[in-house]
């Protein structure tokens, strides 16, 4: 069984339609959803709020590459065009593979240009870990250690002050 972690986010147009875009996309392959949340900006500050959530997904086949293939078929069916200009600009939808675990439970790691393993900016994002850690608290990113560490880091304490969770909107019914 191959597992993997799986970021989505969107800030731009009808922000929860396109998280559920995701999770319909990727179909029997999610396991759990975490709650949304609220997020400012990271990265670019000159853009709107972002809604963020975390899948935890898993599949009997897949390998890396197909968790970034399934992401990126996520992001076409929401009509995700890409600015080359903004690396952190605005998007309808970002579906961004965190972790995979292979079939023995061991943390893939790559540093494949085109799917770095873990994600080289986990370490950095409240919106990533605080809702993976909703799921998972004994949770550790490979290489960098437990969720809950990572998170009282200073360097996160505004972004993690600066987030809401947003219960009123589910994905949860979804999965
Ligand atoms: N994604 C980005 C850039 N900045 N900020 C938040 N809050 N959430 C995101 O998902 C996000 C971001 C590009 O991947
Ligand atoms: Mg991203
Ligand atoms: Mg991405």
């Amino acid at each position: 069984m191959s597992r993997a972690v799986l970021s989505i986010g969107s800030n731009l147009g009808d922000r929860l339609a396109h998280l559920r875009g995701a999770v319909t996309v990727l179909g029997r392959s999610v396991r759990e959803v975490s709650g949304v949340y609220e997020t400012p900006p990271w990265g670019d500050a000159d853009q709107p709020s972002y809604l963020n959530a975390v899948i935890l997904a898993e599949d009997v086949a897949a390998t890396p590459h197909d968790w970034l293939e399934r992401a990126r078929a996520c992001e076409a069916a929401e009509g995700r065009e890409r600015d080359p200009e903004r690396r952190f600009g605005p998007r309808t939808l970002d579906v961004d593979v965190i972790t995979v675990w292979d079939a023995d439970g061991r943390p893939v790691i790559a540093d494949d240009p085109e799917l770095t393993l873990p994600h080289p900016r986990a370490q950095l994002r409240a919106f990533v870990l605080r809702p993976w850690l909703d799921l998972r608290p004994d949770a550790v990113l490979p290489g960098h250690g437990p969720l809950a560490v990572l998170l009282s880091a200073p360097e996160l304490a505004a972004d993690v002050a600066a987030m809401t969770p947003r219960p009123d909107l589910s994905l949860e019914s979804l999965a």
